[in-house]
């Protein structure tokens, strides 16, 4: 194989009737790049395929691997390989004709040092032809989710069309690869963004094979599993969870401080006040619940080892306060204006409230520990 700069990694099982045509039509493309074919051991014979061509042409190499190990650990041997050799820039991609061999000079001509491009679907102009409807569904839905449980920034989270430059490979390490499957995608743009490269999405027209079969069915649930123990690892998300629980158990103690104080305060006083005695009773159990909400949140959520403990406690109240004003507010809003059940006002104004708490808390009273979140 030619000293090139870019190299085309193409992970093969059970491809003959693509790989031969896929191969020529790349070459077609005059782009100048290398071609990597890793073959699992394909029982049709696609590895042998693979070899033949690549004694012909110069520009074509072969990766043999004994056994099928998923779509990811062929494209970390793929990548490797190509750092090894020295190239400059590395593209994933099918070997179906899923993705067009057009947009390889773009791709390639967009690619640089700082930046990862990603062969979009979901990007204006991109398209996707030959998906039944529930197909389309299933993959928008679970490309939206990884995007929000992972906070990734890539439109198409899932793309497996991409072009890395060779500095994104040095930056991180191959063999930390967790995923092993079709979840590969999502880990390496996860990694791109938390390492601080450029992500930019080219539209492509994604097309459905058309000859040999999808080897996706059965490997949705081991990607879903991944992309949830990645989320749980996030630090972000990890706080959130925590946070979200701190509030359910002083949901409790706020209840139960309130019947508490009412029960004595009427006790002692009587009943002719009720109301009155109601809101002193309401007033107590904020008071106890947010100081210890904030102790759990201090300790376990944000762990900050901030001194100024009484201004962060200070804090803690103002954003507390602000969240019954607009857990309130919300409530009001939804049920009284825009006239829906209280459930749904209740579900909602909740959301809002939790979601205004963690982020001011988070970017604002525990601030100093925000330094941390980036392992
Ligand atoms: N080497 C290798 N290639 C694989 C493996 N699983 C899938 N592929 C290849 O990865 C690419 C994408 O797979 P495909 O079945 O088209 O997935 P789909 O497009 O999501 O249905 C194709 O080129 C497959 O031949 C595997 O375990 N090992
Ligand atoms: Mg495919």
């Amino acid at each position: 194989m030619a000293r090139n700069m870019t190299l085309i990694v193409i992970p093969t099982y059970n491809e003959r009737e693509n790989l031969t045509r896929l191969l020529s039509a790349i070459k077609k493309q005059n782009i100048g790049a290398d071609v990597l074919v890793v073959d699992d051991n394909s029982p049709d014979g696609t590895g042998k395929i693979a070899r033949k061509i690549s004694q012909k042409e110069k520009r074509v190499g072969v990766l043999h691997r004994k056994k099928k190990e998923g779509l990811g650990k062929a494209y970390v041997a793929g990548f490797k390989w190509g750092m090894k050799k020295g190239y400059e820039k590395l593209i994933s991609m099918d070997a179906d004709f899923s993705h067009p061999v057009e947009a390889l000079r773009r791709m390639i001509k967009l690619c640089s040092a700082d930046t990862v491009v990603t062969g979009s679907r979901y990007v204006k102009g991109g398209k996707i032809v030959g998906w039944s409807w529930d197909r389309y569904v299933n993959s928008s839905t679970a490309n939206l989710i990884t995007r929000l449980l992972l906070s990734i920034k890539t439109k198409d989270a899932t793309a497996g069309f991409k072009c890395y430059p060779v500095e994104f490979f040095e930056k991180i390490s191959l063999d930390k690869i967790r995923a092993s499957g079709y979840a590969f995608q999502v880990e390496m743009i996860m990694l791109a963004q938390d390492n601080g490269f450029k992500s930019v999405e080219t539209p492509i027209t994604f097309v459905d094979r058309k000859a040999g079969e999808s080897k996706i069915q059965g490997e949705l649930v081991k990607s879903a599993k991944l992309v949830f123990s990645l989320a749980a690892e996030r630090e972000a998300t990890r706080q959130f969870v925590k946070f979200c629980i701190v509030g359910a158990i002083n949901t409790l103690v706020d209840w139960l401080f309130f019947f508490l104080a009412r029960t004595s305060l009427t006790a002692a006083l009587g009943t002719r006040n009720l109301q009155t005695l109601k809101q002193i009773a309401k007033a107590i159990s904020f008071i106890i619940s947010a100081t210890s909400s904030y102790i759990m949140n201090r300790k376990w959520t944000f762990r900050s080892t901030n001194p100024r403990v009484a201004r962060e406690l200070i804090q803690f109240f103002i954003v507390a306060t602000g969240g019954l004003i607009i857990n309130s507010l919300v409530f009001y809003l939804i049920t009284a204006q825009v006239g829906w059940r209280d459930i749904f006002g209740l579900v909602i104004a909740t959301a809002a409230a939790t979601l205004w708490n963690f982020v001011l808390n988070k970017k604002w009273t525990f601030k100093n520990r925000t330094r941390l979140t980036l392992e």
